[in-house]
């Protein structure tokens, strides 16, 4: 990708020797749609990742190249704004958070590509972000604390992508370790890394090669449903931030004002922080088995009760109930399409790929794909 990269430069750029710098992009063990309920989660970066060449030019502007797209834009660095729906956002999102928090960016060239499959639910766009972020700091030499760069990412998905996100993605994009997964507390982003030995399991990532629209509506509707069950117990409990501070018990006292959906909702996120805390346990246990059957209660609670999963979703998870050699599955991050995440023993990973293809494929007239993925450091320099 480096030589790539430096050779796309060139070509558009003149001569220039670019920095490079990557970014990760992620999985999810478990604990998903609990980081912006001030829950937990346990990510980890993975081998596919977004790299970025960059370079000073003695113009205002920001003249952008995406080898994915195969597409140019530019824009000017005193006057820019969102532009939805266009990759261009995350990286006008960013500039625009350093230059809010005093960081003078100046004029820079850019080429950029990965790769982080788009729309697969393996965070593309906050690898962008981080590696964005990443790359203007060490193009300018701005001394950025790894977790300012992890907000200002989650900022600028906020302002100008338009999806209210937790902080999971890009905290897993910058901070991630090789070979471990990350318990972060998404209230104090107090975080621990374990050690992930699988033995003779591996993680698979089925992709359903679906994205059904209007998921990052459905999204920001979940936080606010999540925000209305917040409000109405804090007018029975004292101390109530988020849903994180509440226990089923007190949904059973609201029932009165909140309607069945609400409820579930609540009740998923109640559950799925405890289903994170007690995977940290099986893991130092080396209890696999346990962390397979907690990722199967996630993904039940995702279909069921959050309202996050499809059809093609549910299929191959509901697929892998019946082999026994795999530990455990779900669905992954946001929902409404991406990919699954399974645990499987490595010996059977072709038969399970054999299977999975050609039942999707009769059901749903289209392939899966699968990817073996290694958990790696995050955000760096080449
Ligand atoms: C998306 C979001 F960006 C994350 O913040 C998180 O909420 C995830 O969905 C669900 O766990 O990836």
């Amino acid at each position: 990708m480096k030589e790539k990269i430096i050779e796309n430069f060139r070509s558009i750029f003149g001569p220039s020797e670019p920095l490079i710098v990557y970014s990760p992009g992620r999985i999810n063990l478990i604990g998903e749609h609990t980081d912006y309920n001030e829950g937990y989660v346990m990510p980890a970066a993975i081998d596919k990742k977004m790299y970025v060449g960059i370079a000073k030019n003695d113009l205002s502007q920001a003249r952008i190249f995406s080898l994915d797209f195969n597409e140019e834009f530019a824009f000017d660095l005193h006057s820019f704004g969102p532009k939805k729906g266009h990759w261009g956002t995350y990286i006008m999102g960013v500039t625009a958070q350093l230059q809010q928090a005093g960081y003078p960016v100046k004029g820079f060239d850019m080429v950029f590509g990965g790769d982080i499959p788009v729309g697969a639910g393996l965070s593309s766009s906050a690898a962008l972000e981080c590696a964005v972020g990443f790359a203007l700091a060490s193009l300018f030499g701005f001394d950025i604390p790894r977790l300012s760069l992890v907000h200002y990412a989650q900022k600028a998905e906020h302002l100008f992508a338009g999806v209210e996100c937790g902080i999971m993605d890009q905290f897993a994009s910058v901070m991630g370790k090789k070979n471990h997964v990350i318990r972060l507390d998404c209230r104090d982003l107090s975080y621990e890394y374990f050690p992930l030995d699988l033995g003779d399991f591996q993680i698979l990532l089925v992709d359903t090669q679906v994205k059904h629209s209007l998921a990052d509506t459905a999204y920001n509707r979940r936080r606010h449903e999540c925000a209305e069950v917040v409000l109405m117990a804090q007018q029975n409990l004292v101390g109530v931030k988020s849903l994180r501070d509440l226990r089923l018990k007190d949904l059973v006292d609201i029932k009165a004002y909140v309607d069945e959906e609400g409820l579930g909702r609540g009740e998923y996120i109640i559950e799925e922080n405890e289903r994170v805390l007690e995977t940290s346990k099986a893991l130092k246990e080396g209890n696999l088995k346990k962390v397979g059957q907690l990722m199967y209660a996630s993904h039940e609670g995702l279909s069921k009760k959050y309202g996050v999963s499809c059809v093609e979703l549910d299929f191959l998870v509901d697929l892998t109930k019946a082999m026994d050699f795999v530990l455990g599955s779900r669905m992954m991050g946001g929902g409404f399409g991406g990919c699954t995440i399974n645990i499987l023993k490595k010996e059977k990973l072709e038969d399970f790929k054999e299977i999975i293809t050609s039942a999707y494929t009769d059901k749903f007239k289209k392939s899966p794909k699968f990817y073996e993925i290694s958990l790696e450091d995050g955000t760096g320099r080449l």
